[in-house]
């Protein structure tokens, strides 16, 4: 089957500049805005600049600078939002993949949502 990444995904734009986001962090290899549709307090996405559409995508194919710079970068997020466990109550992290993962946009991202309990996940 193969991953077949589409250049014409919504996030693949926002990379090119062809739509506005809001940024909240932008480093060589992640960037991170908020959701259009925010869920809750602090939401906010954050996807890697590579043509990747799933995190096991992204684990299989990206380079371990990719891999760090994003992971770091999603830590930095939640720092600079104040809802990391030192400073705050804590979030949930969501990354959505495919059709049954309900995934709208075809390129990976990570959501990060805070600043209220997100009540408990249930099925
Ligand atoms: O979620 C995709 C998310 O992307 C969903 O929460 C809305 C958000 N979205 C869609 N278009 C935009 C733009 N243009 N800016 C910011 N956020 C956007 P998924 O996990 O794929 O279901």
């Amino acid at each position: 089957m193969g991953y077949s990444y589409d250049d014409q995904n919504i996030f693949a734009k926002i990379l090119r500049g062809e739509i506005p986001n809001t940024t909240v962090l932008e480093t060589e290899h992640t960037l991170a805005f908020r959701d259009l549709y925010p869920q809750a307090p602090t939401h906010v996405l954050v996807i890697p600049k590579g043509p990747y559409i799933s995190y096991d995508h992204f684990a299989a194919a990206a380079s371990d600078a990719e891999i760090v710079d994003y992971t770091r970068a999603i830590g930095e997020v939640c720092r600079m939002e104040g809802v990391t466990l030192d400073a705050n109550d804590g979030f949930r992290m969501i990354s959505n993949a495919g059709e049954h993962g309900v995934q709208e946009v075809p390129h990976l991202h990570v959501h990060i949502l805070g600043g209220r309990s997100m009540g408990r996940m249930v099925q």
